[in-house]
């Protein structure tokens, strides 16, 4: 399939205050458009994007996932991220390669910490954004307090452009106000207006032509002229509007109820800015000299790494946005953050866990490469005659950090193992954490029972300091545990490690969440 042309994709990142309802909507919104089989589900561990033990164990997100699909001839790639703040990096990684945002406010509960954490944070960065209110079905739902919130909050550029029909479990439809139509799922037909419904319309609709008209000279003389404005003119202007950030509009939605999905589906293509739009991204050349690099896919190939992840199946896997050029798979490209030569196999588009396999991928697009060996999070990728380096993501500082205790010295390999994996591999908080965890040794996370973690590894180094190092060398090149046994890495090993690792750090985390005081620490109660 050749590649999608920049102008053609949508990409989109999910953020919002914790269990505000985002993997459910996107899962939803999957299953809606046929890009999916089965509906599956946060609260019983079933769904394509909640796929890690530890997620699916706490019903909440810890890693972003992809989700790319494609409706009316547009490709979404939605990219889901976590709303708990202990897992903000992958909401900076999401924001930092999207070029739009849905910023999502539960219903009930309204403007909540991790709302003005992603507002603050996507104000700074000047990304285009929707609000979108879900869990509208809910008892103590209330769409218009909400949006009396938004707007008192955020100022009157929010402005309403779905309102619901029906409340709580009779919530049945959403209402477009640019279109005029009652719409549902992306399957189900349209309606007109109802008529009880015409007066609170009316009143929605004025404020949102009012906002769009006030952006745009030509669109104001003539209403103020009481002309007759367009559909087309009036959702040009709002598209405009909504890419300068000069209107946020509000929509609205509930997964469980079904209903907002074709509105939204119609804001992203319609509303949203495609990379093309987003011009051209400003990088650095090997002498420190300011380049750009245009969405169009005859250019030279720059590429961003923006999350690694050691898959179950394929091992690690480098999430890649396309910045320029095309991306061809079985070839070679340049790591310049690296300075080496990678193989690129197969690559993939992602829908969470599923993966779908591609020849090629064009500026503008996001997918996924499989087993780069020194690639990681961060690493700018492009040709060798064209070097190009991107500016990394600016993580957050972690708040606190967390040591891994090995309790045998099989784990105590295991965890020095992974520790070059890491290095090397998957750049998760968590790995990250525990990296430096094995470097600090805060002594307030130590087992007086146990081992204190370290003393074989740096304080007491068993074979010497420089026995050591050439042992640790071997073992990152998969070449055994010393000169005398030779033994491979399996490939998947890898993998494995870094979730045994992972499981121990967030085991480690919800033992501070207790020592905080926070009964059972992360995750959600079952609802
Ligand atoms: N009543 C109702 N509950 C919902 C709806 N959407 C999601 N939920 C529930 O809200 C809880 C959180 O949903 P998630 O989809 O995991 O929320 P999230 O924002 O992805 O959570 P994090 O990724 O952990 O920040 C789950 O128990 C869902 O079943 C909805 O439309 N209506
Ligand atoms: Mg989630």
């Amino acid at each position: 399939m050749p590649p999608v042309q920049p102008d053609k994709i949508r990409n989109v990142v999910v953020v919002g205050h914790g269990g505000s309802g985002k993997t459910s909507l996107v899962e939803s919104l999957l299953h809606a458009v046929g890009a999916t089989t089965r509906l599956g589900k946060v609260d019983d561990a079933t769904s394509i994007l909640d796929t890690d033990p530890e997620e699916q164990k706490r019903h909440i997100t810890i890693n972003m996932a992809l989700a790319a699909f494609t409706h009316e001839g547009v490709k979404i790639n939605l990219i889901d991220t976590p709303g708990y703040a202990d897992f903000a990096a992958d909401q900076r990684a999401g924001m930092r390669i999207a070029d739009a945002a849905i910023v999502f406010v539960d219903a009930s509960a309204g403007i909540q910490v991790g709302t003005q954490i992603a507002w603050n944070e996507l104000e700074a960065r000047r990304t285009p954004r929707v609000f979108l209110i879900g869990r509208l079905d809910r008892e103590n739902a209330d769409f218009d307090e909400v949006l009396g919130q938004l707007r008192e909050t955020y100022g009157i550029r929010v402005v309403p452009l779905h309102v619901p029909v029906g409340e709580h479990q009779q919530l049945s439809a959403t209402i477009d106000l640019l279109h005029g139509q009652l719409l549902k799922g992306p399957k189900d037909p349209v309606a007109e207006l109802p008529k009880e419904e015409a007066d609170r319309v009316g009143q929605y609709r004025q404020q949102l032509v009012e906002s769009i008209v006030e952006t745009n000279e030509d669109l104001l003389t003539r209403y103020l002229d009481g002309k007759e404005l367009s559909y087309d003119e009036l959702r040009d202007a709002l598209h405009a509007a909504v890419r300068d950030g000069q209107v946020v509009p509000v929509l609205a939605s509930s997964a469980h109820r079904h209903v907002g999905y074709a509105a939204l589906l119609n804001a992203i293509r319609e509303m949203l800015p495609s990379p093309a739009e987003a011009g051209s991204l400003i990088g650095k050349s090997p002498s420190g000299d300011e380049i750009a690099r245009k969405p169009d896919l005859g250019e030279k190939l720059s590429a961003f790494v923006f999350k690694t992840i050691a898959d179950p199946f394929v091992g690690k896997l480098s999430y890649v946005r396309v910045y320029s050029g095309t991306l061809h798979s079985n070839t070679s490209i340049y790591d310049a953050t690296k300075k080496e030569a990678e193989r690129v196999g197969q690559i993939f588009f992602l829908r969470g866990k599923e993966q779908e396999p591609t020849n090629e991928v064009g500026a503008g697009d996001v997918c996924a490469i499989p087993k780069l060996t020194a690639t990681t999070t961060n690493a700018t990728l492009c040709e060798k005659d064209a070097v190009i380096l991107y500016d990394a993501i600016d993580f957050p500082a972690p708040s606190f950090s967390v040591a891994i205790e090995p309790a045998s010295k099989a784990d105590l390999d295991k965890l020095m193992r992974n520790a070059l994996l890491g290095e090397r591999q998957a750049d998760t908080p968590h790995i990250g954490a525990a990296r430096r965890a094995i470097d600090d040794r805060p002594p307030h996370f130590r087992s007086p029972s146990r081992p204190r973690i370290g003393r074989n590894m740096s304080t007491r180094p068993r074979f010497g300091q420089a026995g050591q190092r050439r042992r640790l060398q071997l073992l990152a090149a998969g070449q055994g545990r010393g000169r005398r046994q030779p033994r491979h890495l399996p490939q998947n090993k890898g993998a494995a490690l870094a979730d045994i690792l992972i499981g121990r750090a967030c085991r480690a985390v919800e033992r501070v969440g207790q020592h905080r005081g926070e009964p059972g620490g992360l995750g959600r109660a079952q609802p």
